[in-house]
């Protein structure tokens, strides 16, 4: 009995980095897509309108002229908030977004590589090799035992030795993958200590970003127009106005949670996806060693316009990252009067390069601009009225 039950937990547990490899189709349905930003997108349904009205308030427009302005005017607010932004790294083609290649995305993170060998060098190859042999075997049966070929078929009903050895095989295969697969899934739920906790938000249809150790700031990063995305050399439909920066070296620990439906945040090239949940919070991590853009999407059909909510992780040195900090109102730890998290990310030295210095330059203009753009953030997710439903 016990036999059994192990072989159906390596099983689960051999199926389950099978179907977390799927992480990034695009998700957009392609023919809407050029109709983002006309009325007809989203204007006939009344609970899209309300939810924009939300996402506009958050971001840049303010709060006053917000109420009434529907979903089509919540792009054309961006410009201003973007070009406010620091933004330090560029979109690189074939890393960090979809390419033409058939495959999963280059892995930038542990995890990623591990799994992605796993993937590469251990799944495909075994799924490949037993396909092939189930449809060499049928054609062979098919050829050498049909009635023509075989008129006095054999009245044989067991044959010991070949019984054992299609029970015996298929169990040693299942063993054999997994070991690595427990293995990498035990690593993917033991993160190491944190240096960086980033709580990420879900709303419809926007991503908004907390950083508690970094004085409570909060980014609200809406999808660019094709327009804006043309204009900033970024993928369509991938372009965000406002980026999720982290460090790069850092263990970033993400604390995911939704304002409203299920959503999932979703970054192929670290290997993360995780639900985010109205009422509760999930939590996984990455650490990015390679300064770079990578972007995700929203990975759960979360209403009309999923397909319209991506993400971009911004990896920057960790002085860049101190300065956007700084652009955006907020703190490094052990220089202001950030609460601590429960990481004592105080004493890292990947998120606190500048303890005791002011060697930090954010750009000019968006010290000027940046600390107001996002002054209703430090709004708990919780707080905030159930627009969508
Ligand atoms: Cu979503």
């Amino acid at each position: 009995m016990k036999q059994y039950k192990i072989l159906l937990m390596a099983l689960a547990a051999a199926m389950l980095p099978g179907v977390a490899a799927h992480a990034q189709a695009p998700v957009g349905p392609s023919p809407a897509a050029g109709s983002i930003s006309t009325p007809e997108a989203v204007g006939t349904a009344p609970l899209a309108g309300t939810a924009s009205a939300v996402a506009t308030t958050n971001s840049a427009a303010p709060a006053a002229t917000a109420p009434d302005v529907s979903k089509t005017a919540a792009p054309a607010a961006k410009p201003a908030a973007a070009a406010a932004t620091p933004q330090f790294e560029q979109p690189e083609p074939g890393i960090g977004q979809p390419t033409d290649r058939i495959g999963i995305q280059p892995q930038v993170t542990d995890i990623g590589k591990e799994a992605l060998w796993f993937h590469d060098a251990l799944l495909m190859p075994i799924i490949t090799a037993i396909s092939l042999l189930v449809l060499a075997l049928l054609l062979y049966v098919i050829a050498r035992y049909n009635r023509r070929s075989n008129p006095n078929p054999s009245r044989t009903s067991h044959n010991t030795l070949i019984e054992v050895i299609w029970t015996l095989v298929p169990v040693l295969i299942l063993l054999i993958i997994a070991v690595p697969s427990i293995k990498l899934l035990a690593r993917q739920y033991n993160p190491p200590k944190a240096d960086l906790t980033v709580k990420v938000i879900g709303h419809q249809w926007y991503w908004s970003y907390q950083y508690p150790d970094n004085g409570d700031f909060e980014v609200v990063s809406n999808i660019l127009t094709d327009a804006q995305d043309k204009a900033k050399g970024e993928p369509r439909l991938l372009g965000v106005d406002e980026r999720l920066v982290v460090p790069a070296g850092a263990v970033v620990k993400v604390i995911t949670t939704s304002d409203d439906v299920i959503h999932s945040f979703a970054v192929p090239a670290f290997w993360v996806k995780m639900d985010a949940v109205p009422g509760r919070l999930n939590e996984t991590w990455f650490k990015v060693d390679r300064p770079g853009l990578y972007y995700g999407q929203c990975s759960e059909l979360c209403g009309a316009r999923h397909a319209y909510m991506p993400i971009a992780v911004e990896v920057v040195p960790p002085a860049d990252f101190a300065a956007w900090v700084k652009a955006k109102g907020g703190t490094m730890p052990g220089q202001g009067a950030a609460p601590a998290s429960s990481d004592a990310t105080a004493n890292s030295p990947v998120s606190n390069p500048h303890a005791g210095t002011s060697a930090a330059t954010p750009e000019p203009s968006a010290a000027a601009t940046g600390p107001t753009e996002n002054a209703s953030a430090p709004v708990a997710p919780t707080a905030q009225p159930a627009t969508a439903n």
